[in-house]
């Protein structure tokens, strides 16, 4: 894979633009799904579509249930690009390539960034099914100095020591438990903490109450280095973990993480979380 590493802003603003003339969607809010979330991206109207392949500068997505296309439409409405498909660490990216989709939405005028993942649950009052509204984010990765905005600083995004304990948009999250409420999805909606790790091998036991015993609520192998750059160039950012499945935690247990159930718990709740995200996207106010 190509592990280019450093993305300049003329690079960001040429794919911008290239996009731009292609599309008369001038989307506010930018959108990436998880791993078998990617139906919310049929709901848009109007979609104008690119392969991540077509798209100069783009990687593309290897993994099973990541489909791999930028559609642009509108819900309900509303203008949004959406990534049907995301880019991970364990692909062989570098942090900068998985992350680089983030500084197009800006460039393509995006103010508020939803992204939604598979997770694993930690924390033990969650059941398989649940919603977590992330609150705030472990970068494990980073604690290893692999952070997105390692490198040379260009101010046109945003400031060299950014500000990360403010990442996660109170207002949008009080908004996603109202929403949830009047939907209805009140039982399994939660809030909690996202941890990240490289992946691709799932957690030993180990390594699972460890993540728990600093706070963890669930574990999964994205969204954190999205959020780090988005918050960077100044976007709102919300995020939804989908627990896909109960981690490991004892060594008596039958139970093995797997691709597959997290495939099929995500089919079974994914249009309520995708009925979540387009209400919220809905009720957003931009400038
Ligand atoms: Cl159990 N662990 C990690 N790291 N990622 C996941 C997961 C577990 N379940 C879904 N994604």
């Amino acid at each position: 894979p190509d592990t280019k590493n450093g993305y300049t802003y003329e690079d960001c603003k040429a794919t911008a633009d290239w996009l731009l003339a292609q599309t008369d969607v001038r989307p506010k809010v930018g959108i990436v799904c998880g791993s078998g979330l990617g139906g919310l991206a049929e709901m848009l109207k109007d979609q104008v579509a690119f392969n991540y392949k077509d798209i100069p500068n783009f990687p593309q997505s290897t993994v099973h249930g990541h489909a791999g296309r930028l559609v642009f439409g509108t819900l309900k409405g509303r203008p949004c690009v959406c990534m049907q498909g995301r880019f991970h660490l364990y692909e062989g990216y570098s942090i900068q390539k998985i992350t680089l989709p983030i500084r197009i939405f800006k460039l393509l005028g995006v103010e508020t960034v939803m992204l939604t993942n598979a997770a694993g649950g930690l924390n033990q009052d969650f059941k398989v099914g649940d919603i977590m509204i992330i609150k705030d984010h472990l970068n494990m990765p980073g604690f290893a100095g692999n952070n997105p905005l390692s490198g040379p600083n260009d101010e046109r995004f945003g400031v060299r020591f950014p500000c990360m304990s403010d990442a996660y948009d109170r207002e949008l999250q009080q908004m996603a438990m109202d929403v949830g409420q009047e939907l209805g999805y009140g039982d399994f909606l939660k809030e909690g903490v996202y941890c990240v790790l490289g992946g691709p091998s799932f957690e030993t036991v180990a390594e699972s109450r460890m993540l728990h015993k600093l706070g963890a609520d669930a574990v999964g192998m994205s969204t954190a280095p999205e959020v780090i750059v988005a918050r960077h160039c100044g976007m709102r950012v919300f995020a939804l973990s989908l627990i896909t499945n109960q981690v490991v935690m004892d060594y008596d247990s039958v139970e093995k993480a797997n691709h597959e159930e997290v495939l099929q718990t995500g089919k079974e709740r994914a249009e309520q979380l995708e009925r979540l995200v387009s209400t919220m996207v809905t009720k957003i106010e931009h400038n």
